[in-house]
């Protein structure tokens, strides 16, 4: 418990300064002489987390003395980004820490530069668990994040004449200041016949002027410690430390795919590995606070983030029945009470499905429990809609066929109480489609909940003058109820207000203009329309189609069309088997070669290619986007979260009714929007018919135009083959639909070009659409979740001094 009687606490920049200097001798062993800057950037971390460590031991103990019921957000990625900024934010500490570190002859701004990001994600799905372990934080939710510790996160992406370069990303070769690591709670998994330990890591999540600090658990895989002791008592110590360094690769790398399963055995190994830890972490729990393993669904609701640790409806069984002694039907009811499920895609090749096989030889208990829930389930349709085996087929969670296979989305859904979309358009297609025949069968068993994203980061954070400016203006309130943003509606036609909210602007483009300046060496106008598409290159979100428009905007240029300036900004890493994704960045980096030297273009287009797109690049890029290209072919975006984070900052969307487009447009209205594409329904219908994207480019000269320039080596020195795979798919399959969407695409572009020439107008939009945004908060969408799903309350932990209000 937290002290009953709250002890004054000194005040907190001299304590910041001084713990500061008090690091740099007890924890990195320095005299200032000595000092690097990231020896600086260590001590004002560690420094913070002092301060930090109050909230966090009194939220531990608040937890446990109260036995509070806990949500547990299970996910196999989280992309967190930078700590150091996000903590002084949440501890109201921003303006001391830029002192104490001017007291010492640094900037704040060079502080937060050395931390490396925590890049243990991919994407959209990562990026998302992060926002939601800082909303349950604010909201005072008991809850836990559960993940792998990997020890490479995702690749660094560095670009070159032939376009994407990976290398590793060692973010733990420095140490980390932010984790603790707990010997103590470590639990083995048994895979293949061989045990792994996994060691807890701790990292403190701090909620936003609230005393709460929740816990991120990563598992870190170890070999036991006596481990293969026979073969080293034999003499094979070779033998025994190879298979050391085997059972230790299980955390080693986050595999970079985003939407692709490429059925690999690691992954299947590190999906058991971090559940089972997880799972038996929960049960640890339990017996520490004296509640019977039969109350483990009153005490623990599980998030599972995609189907990623779907294995813990098999294991949580297995744990019960086997570890715990609890008969079949009481572990399942427990099972089905406890566990919920979020479905992130609608792509087939994103589904995961584990062959058999492989299955057997890692996990063959799980398996055997897998079997038997299925038999009870199929037994239990057979009842229910007698004489319809092809229904029976299409439910089961086995894939039959030569290759037989587990359905990982099957079994999420069977052991679940509760299955969500994350977008109103995608929860929908859900229940039309993938999981039709489960709709059937549980029709209250689905649900929407609209993504969002956490103020903090992306506005507090992000774009200090902004969040000044908001505080002036509407007061301080926005960042923990985003809905407070409506309050702006009235001065968007405040010329006054207009003229503040247009240097707020400039600030944010002239920054990026300078990190575009730093990491590609071109000289950007900072008054020129800066048009941005940033988020994983993958072919269902079009990169290509943007490509092609820039190309022909270099086209009308050149033909001395007369077109407002525009900046055209991609960031983006490509799966690095992904060919496509690759050769998409490629064609980018070519334009960008030929068309930032056309004399021709006098200013008036410029390409950028920014390298390594990462959250921290991302809080730089999305307060200076103008126009945030949202441009997936109806139905495949699940729901996006870039796009909320642009439009809160103030960007106006180009998009299709994919995703969260729609509730976006919804919300900041029509006008405030430039739409364009067909519908989800308008394409399933084409495909009925038989797509064939010849049709549409026939009648569309500069198209043509456009691809035949590719085609020539114009923008590949002359090599006519290289772009080849990329235009003939689009000529020949298209399978995302990009000709049937590109004439469209360029009305509402040029419907942009207009608008954007009445500069009045277009700030008027701007500020409509930060003020219509407050929906896409993620506490709106942990509320949801907490209430609709988990069934968990805030817990408020006593505060040892209020937390000063953020400047
Ligand atoms: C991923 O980033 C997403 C879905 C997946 O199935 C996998 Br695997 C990775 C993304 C969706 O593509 C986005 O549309 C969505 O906004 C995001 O998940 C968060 O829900």
């Amino acid at each position: 418990m937290a002290s009953p009687t709250p002890a004054p606490c000194p005040p907190k920049g001299q304590a910041l300064l001084e713990a500061m200097r008090r690091h740099l001798f007890s924890s990195q062993a320095k005299s200032a002489s000595l000092a690097t800057i990231h020896d600086h950037y260590v001590c004002l971390s560690l420094a913070v987390r002092d301060i930090l460590l109050t909230s966090w031991v009194d939220t531990a103990d608040t937890y446990t003395s109260q036995h509070v019921r806990t949500a547990t957000y299970m996910s196999a990625e989280f992309l967190l980004g930078p700590h150091l900024e996000n903590n002084l934010v949440s501890l109201g500490l921003r303006e001391e820490a830029a002192a104490a570190c001017e007291a010492l002859g640094l900037t704040l701004e060079e502080m937060l530069a050395e931390e490396p990001e925590p890049g243990l994600g991919n994407g959209g799905l990562g990026r998302l668990a992060a926002c939601f372990q800082e909303s349950m934080a604010t909201l005072e939710l008991p809850a836990i994040g559960y993940g792998i510790r990997y020890e490479f996160g995702i690749f660094r992406q560095q670009i070159g004449p032939n376009g994407q370069m990976e290398s590793t990303d060692p973010w733990l070769a420095r140490g980390n200041p932010w984790e603790v690591i707990r010997p103590e709670w470590s639990y083995p998994v048994l895979i293949g016949g061989q045990t792994v330990i996994g060691v807890a890591y701790d990292t403190p999540i701090l909620g936003y002027g609230v005393h709460t600090a929740n816990t991120l658990r990563l598992w870190s895989a170890q070999a036991p410690d006596a481990f293969d002791f026979a073969s080293f008592n034999a003499g094979d110590y070779t033998r025994a430390v190879l298979h050391k360094v085997q059972s230790e690769t299980l955390s080693k790398v986050l595999y970079p795919n985003d939407e692709l399963e490429q059925g690999k055995r690691l992954r299947l190994s590190q999906q058991i590995f971090f559940v089972s830890c997880s799972l038996q972490d929960m049960f640890r729990i339990l017996g520490s606070q004296g509640i019977p393993v039969t109350e483990f669904h009153r005490k623990f609701a599980v998030q599972l983030n995609d189907t990623h640790p779907a294995i813990a409806v098999a294991e949580l069984m297995r744990l019960l029945i086997d570890v715990h002694g609890v008969d079949w039907d009481t572990a399942w009811s427990i099972t089905t009470a406890t566990i919920s499920y979020t479905n992130h895609t609608l792509l087939p090749e994103a589904l995961e499905a584990w062959g058999l096989e492989l299955f057997q030889q890692l996990l063959p208990r799980q398996l055997q429990i897998i079997f038997e829930i299925n038999a009870r389930f199929l037994r239990t349709l057979r009842i229910r809609f007698p004489g319809q085996p092809e229904l029976l087929e299409r439910l089961s969670l086995i894939e039959e066929g030569p290759h037989r296979k587990v359905r990982m989305a099957h079994l999420a859904v069977v052991g679940s109480h509760t299955v969500n979309g994350v977008a109103e358009l995608h929860s929908r297609l859900l229940k039309e489609n993938l999981f039709a025949d489960f709709a059937r069968v549980w029709p209250d068993r689905f649900t929407n909940i609209t993504n969002g994203v956490t103020p903090r980061r992306w506005l507090a954070v992000a774009n200090p003058p902004l969040a000044a400016l908001l505080n002036d203006a509407i007061g301080t309130d926005w960042c923990r109820h985003l809905d407070q943003l409506r309050k702006l509606e009235p001065l968007a036609t405040d010329a006054g207000f207009l003229e503040r909210w247009q240097g707020v602007r400039e600030q944010a483009k002239e920054r990026l203009a300078a990190t575009i300046r730093q990491d590609t060496g071109v000289l950007v106008d900072p008054s020129s329309l800066f048009d941005v598409q940033v988020k994983r290159i993958h072919e269902y979100k079009r990169q290509h189609m943007a490509a092609l428009q820039v190309v022909e905007r270099y086209l009308r240029l050149r033909a001395g069309e007369d077109l407002p300036p525009r900046t055209v900004i991609f960031g983006g890493k490509a799966a690095p088997g992904y060919a496509m994704a690759k050769l998409i960045i490629r064609l980018i980096v070519g334009m960008a070669e030929i068309i930032n030297i056309d004399p021709a273009m006098d200013g008036r287009l410029r390409v950028i290619f920014l390298p390594n797109f990462s959250v921290k690049l991302g809080q730089k890029i999305y307060p200076a986007v103008d126009l945030s290209e949202q441009i997936s072919t109806a139905g495949m975006e699940a729901s996006g979260t870039g796009n909320m984070k642009m439009s809160l900052n103030g960007a106006l969307t180009i998009g299709t009714l994919d995703g969260a487009n729609i509730e976006i447009r919804e919300r900041v209205g029509d006008d405030n929007f430039f739409l364009f594409g067909h519908t989800a329904e308008q394409l399933a219908a084409i495909n009925r018919n038989g797509y064939h994207p010849m049709p549409w480019l026939e009648n569309d000269a500069l198209a043509k135009e456009a691809i035949d320039l590719i085609g020539s080596g114009h923008f590949s020195e002359g090599d006519r083959d290289l772009f080849h795979p990329l235009l003939a798919n689009l000529c020949s399959s298209d399978p995302f639909r990009v000709m049937a969407d590109l004439g469209d695409y360029r009305r509402a572009q040029n419907e942009v070009d207009s608008a954007w020439c009445d500069a009045g107008r277009w700030s008027m939009m701007s500020v409509l659409n930060t003020a219509r945004c407050g929906f896409f908060s993620s506490d709106r969408s942990i509320q949801e979740y907490a209430d609709r799903i988990w069934k968990v309350a805030p817990v408020p932990v006593n505060a040892c001094s209020v937390i000063p209000s953020p400047s």
